[in-house]
């Protein structure tokens, strides 16, 4: 709820910080579905509330930032045509901090991954503006100088999304294959990758999201997205999670290249993404020492 002057009211600022701190309540069941499918859709994560307040913040950031402002969408590749990316508003705004450092989220990811805690990798605004085309399939590690594949990314829309406005739809079990690891996203992946899982006879997910729900897929689910064929753009933030332990290895094409300089730039090779750009986000409580050792 918004206070008279547009700001939000302090009892709903205290209300959201606290929404934002608690736990949620993973269960095994997610734990053991995210492991074998390689991905999860977790119900409830957001009140009505919390994804308003977020939805107006990430909005008019990532509005205001629109690197193809003024670009029609048949002036651009398929690419340009999939969203709107705006990276790393953390930095930027501390609401949009509020959000994409918040302890809820990060500890999800630190459950589902089972390490000892989760450090940022960067985070992303992606925007299916009206008529928006697909995003074709790919898995995010391409892109990313990981040494191993312990990271996750939190896909949350910022309000419902029906099956005709593109939500995230997910090659089940996919991370387990190599299939369509070296390609980035691009018309052939959505061509090779799809006929690839079919041939492999791997089933896609694809499901409307609820207002609240978040997904968290792994750096090697194959996934993809329709095209926006509503009247309203298709608002996402979605933040990326790496093992607190994970360090940076050697790049493997291009894209390796500038993720590691715009994602980590002061980790070499081999050591662990220490860098400013990636603070912990979540650690679990060391067990306490036994009695009398
Ligand atoms: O939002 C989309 O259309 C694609 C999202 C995606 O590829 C991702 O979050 O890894």
């Amino acid at each position: 709820m918004e206070a008279g002057n547009g700001e939000t009211a302090m009892s709903d600022r205290e209300g959201i910080d606290r929404e934002l701190a608690e736990r949620y309540p993973l269960t095994m069941e997610d734990c053991r579905r995210f492991r074998e499918d390689g991905f999860v859709r977790l119900p409830g994560v957001f009140q009505p509330d919390t994804l308003a307040h977020f939805d107006r913040v990430i909005t008019a950031l990532t509005m205001a930032r629109n690197p193809v402002a003024g670009v029609p969408l048949e002036r651009r590749d398929t690419y340009g045509r999939a969203f709107i990316q705006v990276f790393n508003l953390w930095l930027e705004d501390p609401e949009a901090r509020r959000l994409c450092c918040c302890p809820r989220l990060a500890r999800i990811a630190t459950e589902l991954l089972g390490t000892r805690g989760v450090r940022l990798w960067h985070d992303q605004a992606l925007f299916k503006e009206p008529g928006g085309g697909f995003t074709p399939w790919h898995a995010d590690q391409q892109y990313w100088p990981m040494a191993s594949g312990l990271c996750v990314t939190a896909w949350i829309p910022l309000h419902a999304v029906p099956l005709e406005q593109g939500p995230l739809a997910f090659a089940r079990g996919s991370h387990l294959r190599r299939i369509g690891r070296d390609l980035e996203i691009s018309d052939d992946s959505e061509r090779l990758i799809g006929a690839a899982l079919g041939a492999a006879g791997i089933v896609e997910v694809n499901e409307a999201y609820a207002a609240g729900d978040v997904s968290f897929h792994l750096g090697w689910t194959l996934h993809r997205a329709g095209p926006n064929m509503t009247t309203a753009p298709r608002r996402v933030q979605t933040v990326i999670y790496m093992d607190v332990d994970m360090r940076l290895a050697e790049p493997r094409n291009t894209n390796q290249q500038r993720d590691h300089a715009a994602w980590t730039p002061s980790t070499h090779v081999g050591e662990v993404m220490d860098d400013p750009l990636n603070p912990v986000l979540h650690q679990e409580e060391a067990e306490p020492p036994m009695p009398g050792r």
